[in-house]
């Protein structure tokens, strides 16, 4: 079976960067699959697509180097399996709240007798070899999502499930479930010590952490935090920031009152929070 190049990266003490697809366009996977990232994740909790769509953006995306992960809408087995055989090497569960959420989500994911996924590798046999069954479940890797009040309250139980690789943090939804604003850079303290309390947990019971991330720089920060897998914002705000720049960079030599309701700062959203959205 194809080897894991995420899950070597991650063993080898490496930390992978991972792109998030909000958007419903094979030829932007495919893009950002070559554009140096480790990772291409598939949202289909928030992005602009369903599963349809999420076939053909994992095809996408396997047409370059980086790995094909998908987020799951919700913990519904029939998904994750389906995700499962279309491909993804990774799969990102939101809202995972306990131990029973995380011991759930991991028997999605894991053929019988350890699991309880069903047999239908369609495409996953394609991309992940003939021999796919024999390998999947010790190359497919489990991250659950914390982002709620219990699941903060319950992380040190949670990473301790049989068979999860990893934890990974939602800090925008964590961000409201503390009573705070999503898209605050830099992040609110409660936030910022959410963080630290979940790397440190995913370590001590030696599974990895990751995150989503408002943009570069936060995921810069998450890194030295120790954070394995980081997500620096999603397509659109990497589109929109891109474009933000290239705008600027072409009114740049016109006169200042030329700029105004067209200009750059129009262009920009940058009085708005900075949700990597
Ligand atoms: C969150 O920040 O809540 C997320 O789920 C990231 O996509
Ligand atoms: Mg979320």
């Amino acid at each position: 079976m194809r080897e894991s190049s995420v899950r070597a990266l991650l063993a080898g003490g490496g930390t992978a960067v991972n792109a998030w697809l909000s958007g419903d366009s094979p030829f932007f996977a495919e893009t950002l699959s070559h554009a140096g990232f480790d990772v291409v994740t598939v949202d289909l909790q928030h992005g602009m697509f369903g599963l349809d769509g999420a076939l053909r953006l994992l095809q996408a995306i396997s047409a370059g180097p980086a790995e094909p992960f998908a987020r799951c809408p919700s913990h519904d087995p029939a998904i994750i399996g389906k995700l499962l055989d279309a491909g993804a090497y990774g799969i990102i569960c939101p809202g995972v709240d306990s131990v029973e959420d995380a011991a759930a989500f991991v028997a999605a994911c894991r053929y019988p007798p350890v699991g309880r996924r069903s047999f239908g590798p369609a495409r996953a046999l394609l991309y992940g070899g003939a021999d796919y069954v024999d390998g999947a479940d010790e190359t497919v890797l489990t991250w659950a999502m914390i982002e709620s009040a219990p699941a903060l309250e319950a992380v040190e139980e949670i990473v301790a499930t049989p068979g999860l690789d990893g934890v990974f943090v939602g800090p925008n939804d964590l961000a409201l479930a503390l009573g705070e604003r999503p898209g605050q850079v830099p992040a609110p303290a409660k936030v910022e010590e959410a963080w630290v309390r979940i790397v440190e947990a995913a370590h001590a019971a030696g599974i990895y952490a990751g995150s989503f991330c408002a943009n570069g720089t936060v995921a810069a920060h998450l890194t030295t935090l120790g954070y394995d897998l980081v997500t620096p914002g999603s397509d659109a705000a990497h589109l929109r920031a891109g474009a933000s720049a290239a705008i600027a960079a072409a009114r740049s030599s016109a006169a200042p009152a030329s700029a105004g309701a067209g200009g750059a700062e129009g262009a920009g959203r940058s009085a708005e929070p900075e949700s990597g959205y």
